[in-house]
């Protein structure tokens, strides 16, 4: 007797040595990145792979899609996934997961870190003191986070996580959405630029992708005024990245955290060169306990797919429902 053929599973890269254990446990696991020549790889084992993991910055687009006709479902490490063409694989039926939820605690609280970090200039205080510049001079007196007006650009799970800390430390709330949410208790302002002009600081925390590209743009950024503060916890897609140098160097508006960028890894010098603002590597979910978690939700998805169950955190765009799952060919 013959044991039942493994599902072959791509993966475009390594990912997580937990994720990387569970997978190999129970699929028959591809690597990308390790083929001498990646065409003639897809070529070959393209048609027999049924799975697909990935990060969630690597691009999953209609090309590669087009090498995997056997494709059911295409598993995503984050919640945010406008680098997977969620509209081709949806037109293909293709199941695309995210891991939502888990992260989100998380990158809140990273966020108002990072908040504090830019207005209270931390990095910059403690730069202050190990240069041993101290005994010579205080550091400098900062902004400040009193009395301030906070809109929120995308009140979603993260978002609102986001503004249940804000409550806390006594500052004024506001939000720019596609829509007014029920039950929502802060000021909804229907346009971005009208939430600017309300506030002094912006907080983006709105999916990346076609329909926030560039949002936030320089009559945004003046809108803040001098003492607004942007942070970037989202993607950077949705911030003009030229725009807010232009505005950071000529003091429009004071300064801005940021923990994602147009085009990571790639820092712009101009920005790295600015002092006042603080700047981190795209590590909003970046601890031990919420990447195990996000891991162990790609993996699960898989699992779930697999055994019948269905996909556990399926993106909004995916045509899933328990009557089509298993009447594909
Ligand atoms: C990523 C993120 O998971 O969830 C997202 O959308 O941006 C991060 O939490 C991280 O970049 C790992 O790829």
């Amino acid at each position: 007797m013959t044991a039942a053929r493994s599902i072959d599973l791509l993966l475009l890269k390594a990912m997580q040595p937990s994720v990387m254990e569970a997978l190999a446990a129970r699929f028959t696991l591809h690597r990308l990145d390790l083929a001498a020549d990646g065409a003639a790889f897809l070529a070959e084992i393209g048609p027999r792979i049924r799975g697909l993991a990935v990060g969630a910055q690597a691009p999953v687009d209609a090309a590669l899609l087009a090498k995997l006709p056997a494709i059911e479902i295409v598993a995503s490490f984050g919640v945010g996934y406008d680098t997977i063409d969620v509209r081709t694989a949806a037109g293909r039926g293709i199941v695309v997961t995210h891991t939502p939820d888990v992260l989100d605690e998380e990158v809140a609280d990273l966020t108002l870190g990072l908040l504090l970090a830019t207005v209270r200039q931390i990095p910059q205080a403690d730069r202050h003191l190990r240069a041993g510049h101290w005994p010579q001079r205080s550091f400098p007196l900062t902004a400040t986070l009193r009395g301030r007006r906070v809109g929120i650009l995308g009140l979603g799970r993260i978002g609102r996580a986001v503004a249940r800390r804000l409550e806390g430390f006594g500052v004024a709330i506001a939000y720019h959405g596609r829509n007014r949410q029920a039950g929502v208790a802060y000021d909804y302002h229907p346009s971005l630029l009208g939430l600017a002009q309300a506030v002094d600081v912006l907080i983006v925390v709105a999916p990346g992708g076609p329909a926030t590209r560039g949002m936030v743009d320089a009559a945004v950024l003046a809108a803040l005024g001098p003492e607004g503060i942007l942070v970037n916890v989202a993607r950077g897609s949705v911030v003009d990245e030229d725009a807010l140098v232009a505005a950071l160097t000529a003091g429009t508006i004071r300064s801005a955290g940021l923990d994602v960028y147009a085009r990571e890894p790639q820092v712009p010098a101009a920005l790295v060169a600015l002092d006042q603002v603080v700047l981190l590597p795209h590590v909003g979910s970046g601890t031990d306990h919420t990447r195990a978690a996000m891991g162990r939700l790609v993996v699960d998805n898989l699992l779930s797919w697999f055994d019948g169950g269905g996909p556990l955190t399926p993106v909004p765009e995916t045509p899933w429902s328990e009557t089509t799952v298993r009447t594909r060919p």
